[in-house]
């Protein structure tokens, strides 16, 4: 199952993933069916404007569109899954960081055009937005978008969303306000996933089919998997049938907060501990000797003393090996650890998805792509049966990493890169 994310929440190699994997696109000629140009010529032409902006198809269309753009990024970087942009809740202002800079550092430390600012315009040049998009509110829009999630059928829904997200295209002004330029601004993605993902949590309270007229309405240009038939609406009505849901929170930690007591506010379902919490850390630092992070929650005063074996506010370990930062046989252990580079392929192949190694190596980012399946560990452990030990009335819980070497001895300098908390 891939798990779409916040783009906020995506590490530092998450987003060197998607950077690449989008200037991979870029970089591939406008007759490649899988290029740039061509996906982002669906929304609005060129070759033909297949994309329905009202009733039916709206959500659908979109849908199977996002699955379509997300598979291309796939065959560059089997990683990547597509974040989306939370302009629905809070007040968020402009777009997200990540896509704020016109240049950014890359895992070779060169400094390079940020392929999250700007894609290839449609007629030449890069896209652009308005020029004061990075303090332009949109909170007005996130309050809408909250009003229509408690429409009741889902053609008032639906109607309620498409507004909304028109505001946001032209809040977004430049090539995003119109429809035949928009989907060649990189946001685009981003903007639609939220869309989606706003649809998708409206049907997790509202499972009744879809209406007629969109489960039958053909959703040109995609095909069904082996199959001439254009794909209909019923065909993308779960996004779990599809194999993807919405990632729902994350928290980053800052690593500045081992031995530190954090105090995190949970939202409720995470805190009665019936839903998954998962800490991850970033094991890819390189380190020179080997350590463990003991997690302790609702226990603020807890040391490297403090005992683990009964001790219901210890939530479990995660366990850094130090040289596994070199490529070779040495894998990180970790109670539900998440996969390292030798098998970062793995999601993808059982997903039946087909991706192009030998792309890799034709990217101008090959110097990249040895470091790519290197760095990549995420070590998690999941905190709910804890959380659930220690749940109280309180809004707040208590978080404590305690960090350790192998002999037990207090380490208050481990170079841990990043951690966050997060739940499906
Ligand atoms: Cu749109």
């Amino acid at each position: 199952m891939r798990t779409r994310p916040n783009i906020n929440c995506l590490s530092t190699q998450q987003l060197h993933d998607l950077r690449e994997a989008l200037a991979g696109l870029y970089a591939l000629p406008a007759s490649d069916p899988q290029g740039f140009a061509n996906l982002a010529g669906f929304h609005g032409g060129p070759p033909t404007s297949y994309c329905r902006h009202g009733a039916p198809g709206f959500f659908t269309w979109h849908r199977a569109y996002l699955m379509a753009f997300e598979n291309a990024l796939r065959a560059i970087r089997c990683d990547v899954v597509l974040p989306y942009w939370d302009w629905s809740s809070g007040s968020s202002t402009g777009v997200p960081a990540a896509c704020r800079d016109a240049t950014y550092v890359n895992r070779a430390g060169a400094t390079v055009a940020n392929p999250l600012y700007a894609g290839p315009a449609r007629t030449g040049g890069m896209t652009s937005r308005r020029s004061d998009i990075d303090t332009t509110p949109y909170d007005d829009l996130a309050s809408q978008a909250q009003t229509a999630l408690g429409a009741a059928d889902f053609v008032s829904f639906q109607n309620q969303v498409n507004a909304v997200h028109g505001g946001v295209h032209v809040r977004t002004g430049g090539d995003m306000s119109n429809v035949p330029e928009a989907a060649f601004d990189p946001i685009f993605y981003l903007h639609h996933a939220n869309v989606d993902r706003l649809w998708a949590q409206w049907q997790s309270s509202h499972p009744a089919a879809l209406p007629s007229g969109e489960a039958t309405w053909a959703l040109a240009p995609f095909n069904r998997a082996f199959s001439t038939q254009w794909q209909v609406g019923s065909d993308v009505e779960s996004t779990v049938g599809m194999g993807y849901r919405y990632r729902r929170w994350c928290l980053w930690l800052p690593p500045i907060r081992l031995w530190e007591t954090i105090v995190v506010t949970l939202p409720p379902e995470m805190r009665r501990g019936t839903t998954s919490a998962r800490l991850v850390v970033d094991g890819s630092a390189p380190m020179s000797r080997s350590a463990e992070i003991r997690v302790f929650i609702g226990d603020p005063e807890a040391d490297d003393r403090t005992r683990t074996i009964g001790n219901p506010a210890f939530a479990g370990t995660i366990a850094l090996f130090a040289g596994h930062a070199d490529p070779g046989p040495t894998k990180p252990v970790a109670p539900g650890h998440s996969g390292d580079g030798s098998d970062h392929c793995r999601e993808c192949e059982r997903l039946g998805h087909t991706h192009d190694h030998d792309r890799h190596v034709h990217q101008p980012l090959s110097g990249a792509e040895e470091q790519h399946t290197r760095e990549r560990i995420d070590l998690e452990l999941e905190l709910a049966p804890a959380v659930g030990r220690v749940a109280s009335e309180s809004d707040e819980l208590t978080l404590r990493l305690v960090a350790v070497d192998v002999d037990g001895r207090p380490l208050k300098d481990l170079p841990v890169g990043e951690v966050r908390l997060e739940t499906d």
